[in-house]
């Protein structure tokens, strides 16, 4: 498999877990977004989005993160399972995920930053405050939500797509400074998943480009 990453999204962050967690070998090839990568001819035909990540299996082009985790999932047999058995709790790990992928993330991701600078003005500090806003609304429901389910991981004691979103966005929120005092079940889970050994490797630091 060939795997679009880029050390500092978040969305490949969790891709990079799951690859990990399902013991897949892989080859990295970093798409700086930095310098504008993404949206090159060559990368825009593999992802009209210009997003990372994207993942090539075969002939098979697959994007959008949660999509490629499942996918991981649902084909590699090596490695646990990123979803719980029955359907409630499948359902029920899927919502906490998509807490973060799709209403944390989307509003705070680079493109928005840079819009707001570069288009209303916006200063570096308005900017983080847009950045905090977006993490603290979505921690105070993602807290009080692990507050129900959490085990050492966000549900019960196995590591689930949940964590994979998690990780990532406590990454990033601690980027930009953000307070996570209000949120002891968020900071132990994050804590819990970083000793594990696939949460460990995929961190951004150790990332081609970092
Ligand atoms: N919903 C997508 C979001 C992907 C996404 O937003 N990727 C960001 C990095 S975290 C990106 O490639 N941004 C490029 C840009 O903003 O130009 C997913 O989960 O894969």
């Amino acid at each position: 498999m060939i795997f679009y990453d880029y050390c500092r999204s978040s969305a490949a962050y969790r891709v990079r877990i799951a690859l990990n967690l399902k013991a897949v070998e892989y080859q990295q090839v970093p798409v700086s977004l930095l310098s504008g990568e993404q949206r090159s001819a060559d990368y825009l035909a593999r992802n009209p989005q210009g997003f990372v990540p994207a993942l090539l299996d075969g002939e098979l082009l697959l994007t959008q993160s949660l999509a490629i985790c499942e996918y991981l999932d649902e084909t590699c047999s090596s490695g646990q399972s990123l979803l719980p058995q029955n359907s409630a709790d499948r359902a029920i790990v899927r919502a906490m995920s998509q807490l973060v992928a799709c209403d944390i993330h989307p509003v705070n991701n680079l493109r928005m930053l840079n819009y707001l600078v570069s288009e209303l003005g916006v200063s570096d500090e308005q900017k983080s405050q847009w950045y905090r806003h977006w993490v603290y609304q979505g921690f105070n429901a993602l807290e009080q939500k692990l507050g129900e389910t959490a085990g050492e991981y966000s549900f019960g004691d196995a590591v689930t797509l949940a964590d994979l979103c998690l990780v990532p966005q406590v990454f990033n929120a601690n980027r930009f400074s953000c307070n996570l005092d209000s949120y002891p079940n968020i900071v132990r889970v994050n804590e819990n998943c970083l000793k594990v050994r696939a949460f460990a490797d995929a961190h951004p630091d150790l990332q081609p480009g970092a």
